[in-house]
């Protein structure tokens, strides 16, 4: 029998004792980059390494050939919950060692860019400071939990957030490394190399090679599916029943990348595996993820995700095995399922006296310039009033625990700052999303978070001529189809795939219960709106009593809208 050749990525893992490599050296030299094997281990202390386009773009002009390094800093904020000092200090180290920006991900955390390697440790020292952390922010590791980030003061909401916080420190790996190179000083670290732990007391979930891949989880309810719990790797859904979470739904393996020239991808929605009582939450997800660390793949990182393991062996042999890991039968899932999607924008009561302000920040970029300061204006709410914060998975954020007296106070400061209060947003602009893509991202093909504000005013004036600007529908768009802001369960998906190009998916919908289909492929950026206008009048004429656009173009289908389309074109329409 011929061996199994793992991924090279194994083989560092496994050589990097813990997650050190040669990270610990490559910090003290001189060199304005990281190596290609601790840029990889990086990832897992919360780091990606990344190459400036624009700004290497201006270089090759100027003469100069070279890269524009620097670094993109994670923080994780399990279910969003940070204060107005960490805050505070965030936006401190976006404009002392960033590029002055702070991004909210689509997963609840903030992103630094533009961090020199030289200052690659203080950044994440002071993060640490400030009692956060970007272990496990990225890497074959789970991610940041995510969960509702309501603020209410029901016990029920109060309960997901302690699991929340339970899963995420369960989950977050032990190695000594992160201590060594971040918190303590790097030159006495790597103390504990000759340590002579076991692997089981050092990683006793993922040992030295930790997981195949990134892992995703979220928990939510169903009533309100803010968290987008079908697109995680490991969901696990609230049922509520008189007012108190009786268990969980166990979804597993969704995962939205896709890789179009590997047919073996696809972008796919969780299963439902199982139903858990509250108290065993923790031991049936240390099940599911210690099957994927054993039975994952780990040759091809393309097919590394767990939603490929379960779809090679079917739902049934998968949950046996979790059930062998867990010790004892799952039962089978609550008939409940989603029903809603609240994006908890707006004033709205805490039910504690206290209030809460949703505010729609634009693709997640929190910055100042001519148009808006929302830094600024964050800044000033935070110090003024000091309120709790709360990201969302819309990449927006919610100032809580406000008297109602402030309301006046923060509205003025807001409209002071020029920013965009979320009743004046459009219901489609406050329900879009853009990924990070260019100049930063890697990975990008094409634009993202710089062109849909335009596209948004573009669908803004065609949506408003049409009568149509209360529908709410989800716009996401992204720079290349890895789906960082999960365009594949959108009412409209835009997914970068050239220059200057997308492809259009149109039929999934706001609650995010099923993945969308290829309308047209190769869409300018100049003729996407353009593009959608017939089908919303289309959709206008003929659509059934609360149809939403999604469910219109799912019953239509792809045929139906095209012909359509065409007839409109032709004069027909
Ligand atoms: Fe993502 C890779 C940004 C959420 C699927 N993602 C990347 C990288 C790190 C590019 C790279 O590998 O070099 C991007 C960094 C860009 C930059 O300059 O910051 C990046 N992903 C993001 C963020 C910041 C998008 C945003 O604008 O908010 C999100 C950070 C979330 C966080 O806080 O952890 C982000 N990425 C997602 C999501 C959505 C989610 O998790 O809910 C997905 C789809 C769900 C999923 O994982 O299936 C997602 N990102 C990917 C993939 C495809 C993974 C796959 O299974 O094929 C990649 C590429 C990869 O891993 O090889 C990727
Ligand atoms: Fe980068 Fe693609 Fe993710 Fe956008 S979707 S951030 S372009 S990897």
């Amino acid at each position: 029998m011929s061996e199994v050749k793992l991924s090279s990525t194994e083989t560092l893992k496994e050589q990097s004792n813990y997650l050190r490599g040669s990270i610990g050296q490559e910090l003290q030299d001189a060199s304005d980059c990281f190596s290609k094997d601790a840029v990889q281990l990086l990832k897992h202390h919360g780091s990606y390494q990344q190459d400036n386009r624009d700004e290497r773009k201006a270089a090759r002009k100027a003469g100069d050939s070279g890269k524009a390094y620097s670094m993109m800093v994670r923080t994780k904020v399990p279910g969003g919950r940070l204060t107005s000092r960490q805050l505070l200090a965030e936006l401190d180290l976006a404009d002392e060692l960033g590029n002055s920006t702070l991004r909210v991900t689509s997963r609840q955390a903030l992103q630094l860019h533009g961090v020199l390697k030289g200052n690659l440790r203080a950044a994440i020292h002071r993060i640490n400071e400030i009692q956060l952390t970007t272990l496990a922010a990225c890497g074959d590791v789970p991610r940041n939990v995510m969960g509702c980030p309501a603020p209410y003061a029901h016990p029920m909401h109060q309960e997901l957030e302690r699991l929340v916080d339970a899963l995420s420190r369960h989950f977050t790996p032990r190695t000594p490394a992160y201590r060594e190179f971040w918190i303590e000083d790097p030159q006495t670290g790597q103390r504990e190399l000759a340590g002579g732990q076991t692997e089981d007391e050092i990683e006793p979930i993922f040992g030295k090679t930790y997981l195949p891949r990134k892992f995703k989880i979220a928990v939510g309810f169903s009533a309100d599916n803010c968290v987008d719990i079908y697109t995680q790797d490991l969901g696990f859904l609230a049922v509520v029943r008189d007012g108190g979470i009786i268990g969980y739904n166990v979804l597993t393996g969704g995962g939205m990348g896709v890789t179009p020239s590997n047919k073996a991808t696809f972008p796919a929605l969780a299963k439902r595996l199982a139903f858990v009582a509250p108290d065993r939450v923790i031991e049936v997800a240390e099940a599911v993820v210690k099957v994927q660390r054993d039975f994952g793949n780990r040759v091809d990182r393309k097919l590394a995700r767990l939603k490929y393991l379960i779809h090679h062996w079917g739902l049934e042999r998968f949950k046996a095995q979790v059930e062998e890991y867990y010790g004892a039968p799952l039962a089978d899932p609550h008939p409940d399922d989603i029903t809603g999607f609240n994006d908890h924008l707006g004033w709205d009561e805490q039910g504690d006296g206290k209030c809460f302000y949703g505010l729609n920040i634009e693709n997640g970029r929190i910055q100042d310039n001519e148009q808006t300061q929302l830094k600024s204006a964050l800044r000033e709410i935070c110090r003024s009033f000091e309120p709790g914060l709360r990201l969302t998975s819309h990449q927006s954020i919610l100032l809580t625990d406000l008297d109602a007296t402030a309301k006046t106070e923060v509205e003025q400061i807001l409209r002071r700052h020029r920013v965009r209060l979320s009743e004046e947003t459009s219901t489609v602009r406050r329900w879009s999303m853009a990924c990070v893509a260019l100049p930063t991202c890697g990975l990008a093909i094409t634009e993202s978070e710089r062109v849909l504000p335009d596209v948004m005013d573009q669908f803004d004036a065609e949506l408003a001529k049409l009568g149509l600007a209360q529908e709410a529908f989800t716009v996401r768009m992204t720079g290349c189809p890895n789906g960082c802001v999960r365009p594949y369960n959108s009412d409209i998906g835009l997914v970068g795939k050239a220059v200057g190009r997308y492809t259009l998916y149109l039929g999934g919908r706001l609650v995010g219960d099923r993945l969308n289909f290829v309308y047209k492929d190769l869409v300018p950026t100049a003729e996407i709106v353009s593009t959608l206008v017939p089908l919303f009048v289309y959709f206008k004429g003929e659509r059934l009593a609360d149809e939403s656009f999604g469910d219109f173009c799912l019953r239509k289908g792809q045929d139906d809208l095209t012909a359509w389309a065409d007839r409109y074109r032709a004069g027909e329409g």
